[in-house]
């Protein structure tokens, strides 16, 4: 009896504990995310909303400018935004982002707490952003092609020289060279390519990175801002671009049974390391929702139903035991610690830098 009248008592008390909950059902069942093109595993929305019964309305950008544009102008409108670890810091000043309310993630506890502490330099305690995915910028290739381009000219040592090295580009040119379309996509790589620091402040490091890439301007076929397409279509043979992405390019090819072989190569020098990273917006309308998106996102599995499928890891360390073991496997997924320690880390670009970088680019691009 005295149990059933503490199950009865429990019962009683039940509204007032739920009472947080129920604060975030207030919230109307809807979630505006913004997300970067090609960057969700394919059930992961519709099981979202299935269970929890918010009604997702999703939308892509293409390059964190575009997305920099939008939460500047303010009443974007969305509840999750996707900005790349280079923008967090300048967002965070100027007020663009809300803190996580992690009392509403417990599944927090399966981020890895040695990915999470490369993020403080952006986001110092790791209050406002987590990581969705993580990756590098390097070159991607089509093996045939650009064996067949290049002719009696060996592989270049360093990678970097088919994109940036007027010898190599002159040849590759006839299969065509694919650019990511922004500043801080392009400028980082060329800057650590002639030996400069990738994300100098610098402007004279910035001319000098511009007039390196002036050199080549003229062998550059498009600028787009996915390479998968691009790689996996045939438009390019060799592309400055995301190693995920340019996995995604692989798997694609192969399931299309083309025949073509496409790589993402691994840069003597190293590529550069980025984090992109889930942010609610300081204006969002439904951050209680977002909180339950990151929640479900943080689930071992479905983590890993994106590093499985599209070839970019997360920074769910609980996740790691449903990675299939070819992508587990694969460097360009998860490059080793040899590979690791080359690379660049992610670090922050102030508004004049970016303003500087993007002046810089854009007479590169219409120099032809
Ligand atoms: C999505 C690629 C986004 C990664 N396919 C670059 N930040």
């Amino acid at each position: 009896m005295a149990s059933l009248a503490v199950a009865a008592c429990g019962k009683k008390e039940e509204p007032k504990a739920a009472a947080p909950a129920a604060a975030a059902n207030a919230e109307e069942k809807v979630l505006n995310v913004y997300n970067w093109p090609d960057y969700v595993a394919q059930d992961m929305i519709t099981n979202f909303e299935k269970e929890t019964g918010i009604k997702v309305n999703y939308q892509t950008f293409e390059n964190n400018e575009a997305l920099q544009a939008k939460l500047v102008a303010g009443n974007s409108g969305f509840d999750i935004v996707v900005p790349g670890s280079v923008f967090v810091k300048a967002q965070i000043e100027a007020g663009l982002l809300k803190k996580l309310d992690k009392s509403q993630i417990p599944n927090y506890k399966n981020l890895d707490a040695d990915l999470m502490k490369k993020l403080v330099g952006v986001d110092a305690g790791n209050e406002h952003v987590l990581p969705w995915a993580w990756s590098f910028t390097t070159v991607g290739i089509n093996k045939a092609k650009v064996a067949k381009a290049l002719g009696n000219t060996p592989m270049p040592d360093n990678a970097w020289d088919l994109v940036f090295n007027p010898t190599y580009t002159a040849k590759l040119k006839s299969c065509g060279i694919a650019y990511l379309d922004s500043p801080t996509e392009i400028l980082p790589p060329a800057l650590h390519y002639i030996g400069k620091n990738a994300y100098s402040e610098d402007a004279a490091d910035h001319k000098a990175a511009g007039e390196m890439l002036a050199k080549v301007r003229k062998d550059i076929r498009l600028f787009s801002s996915t390479m998968i397409d691009d790689l996996a279509g045939g438009k390019a043979c060799v592309a400055l671009g995301w190693a995920g992405d340019i996995n995604i390019a692989a798997k694609r090819a192969k399931e299309n049974k083309s025949g073509q072989e496409i790589e993402a190569l691994l840069p003597k020098t190293g590529g550069l390391i980025f984090f992109d990273t889930l942010a609610v917006p300081a204006d969002a309308k439904h951050p209680n929702n977002a909180m339950a998106f990151i929640n479900y996102f943080l689930k071992p599995e479905v983590s890993a139903a994106l590093t499985n499928e599209l070839g970019y890891p997360t920074a769910n360390k609980a996740s790691l035991a449903n990675v299939e073991p070819e992508t587990a496997q694969n460097k360009a997924v998860f490059p080793d610690e040899g590979n690791l320690g080359l690379m660049v880390p992610p670090a922050a670009l102030g508004n004049a830098a970016r303003e500087s970088m993007t002046a810089v680019y854009t007479s590169f691009k219409k120099g032809k």
